[in-house]
């Protein structure tokens, strides 16, 4: 258990945050092998604690199998098997919905690659203690990239930025996905519309959290490139990242010059805590 102390953080701007229950990490996998049983591993040893939910989707080369067997010897292993390549997004969105019914209290993005280090956890957590939404940020002062190509680097600094302005968002890392949700920010963020796929789910899911008033923040991490195994990254999911954030930047604004006070997307909701003003903390920004 993680449990928060009920004290009120000092990022939370004075709001009192309830403990944080059990921690699920839920790592989406897709032709993982090389990868699967490290990561596991790291996180168990990092945070002995927290469970496991592997979401595989019917990898070819058999990372769902070696995900079985460290469930197998390992009651804090689970794994999610889903019937094919449907991509991150739809990954999880199954692992959420499965954590959440299975009452974990904190449910935890990280992928399997390595490039999110489990030892780094313990920072996310503790960040969650006074926040609803921890993300791992390597734009942040503090935060790096480790290994990465300038190319990976500007496009993804790039997104994050753009993604910033078309949506008017104050956070830094947009696109990272090494994140710490409490289950109540999740059920609060309308995941059942949520569409998208690649990059840009972690973008959909940060601007419904601020968007729902939600205090989020974010902690600086080192993200270290992959070194097994191949990227799933593709010009699709790029693509599918730029059109769907113009097209919410547009919506916004569009919606604004038409008098509406909610976003499209964003669940038509009262303050989602006492305190409506509670935005996202630039203390590391
Ligand atoms: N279940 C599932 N997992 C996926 C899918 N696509 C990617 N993943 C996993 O999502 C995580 C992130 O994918 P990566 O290929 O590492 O993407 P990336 O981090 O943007 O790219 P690199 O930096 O080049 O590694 C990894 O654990 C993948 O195995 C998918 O369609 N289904
Ligand atoms: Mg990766």
């Amino acid at each position: 258990m993680n449990d928060g102390d009920g004290t009120p953080a000092e990022a939370g701007q004075g709001r009192r945050f309830g403990p944080l229950g059990t921690v699920l990490v839920i790592i989406p996998t897709y032709n993982e092998a090389e990868n699967i049983k490290a990561i596991v591993a790291r996180v168990r040893e990092a945070v002995p604690e927290a469970h496991v939910l592997v979401a595989d989707d019917n990898s070819p080369d058999g990372t769902g199998k070696l995900a079985d067997e460290l469930a197998a010897a390992d009651d804090h292993v689970q794994v999610l098997h889903r019937k094919g390549k449907e991509g991150l997004g739809a990954a999880y969105l199954a692992g959420f919905r499965w954590g959440l019914e299975h009452g974990y209290g904190v449910l935890v993005e990280m992928d399997a690659d390595g490039s999110h280090q489990p030892e780094e956890l313990p920072r996310l957590l503790t960040a969650l203690k006074g926040a609803d939404l921890v993300l791992g940020s390597r734009w942040v002062p503090g935060g790096r990239v480790v290994n990465w190509p300038r190319s990976r680097e500007i496009i993804s600094r790039g997104g994050s930025m753009y993604s910033r302005l078309a949506l008017d968002l104050p956070l830094r890392d947009i696109t990272g996905g090494y994140r710490a949700f409490r289950a109540e920010t999740l059920e609060g963020l309308g995941l059942e519309e949520v569409a998208s796929q690649g990059y840009c789910f972690q973008v959909d899911l940060a601007r419904r959290a601020i968007k729902a008033g939600y205090h989020v923040v974010e902690v600086p991490i080192t993200f270290v490139e992959r070194e097994h195994g191949d990227s799933k990254m593709s010009r699709d999911i790029l693509v599918e990242a730029l059109w769907r954030v113009t097209t919410w930047g547009v919506g916004e604004r569009v919606g604004k010059v038409l008098g509406r006070d909610r976003r499209p997307g964003v669940p038509d909701r009262p303050a989602a805590k006492a305190d409506k003003s509670t935005q996202a903390s630039d203390r590391n920004a």
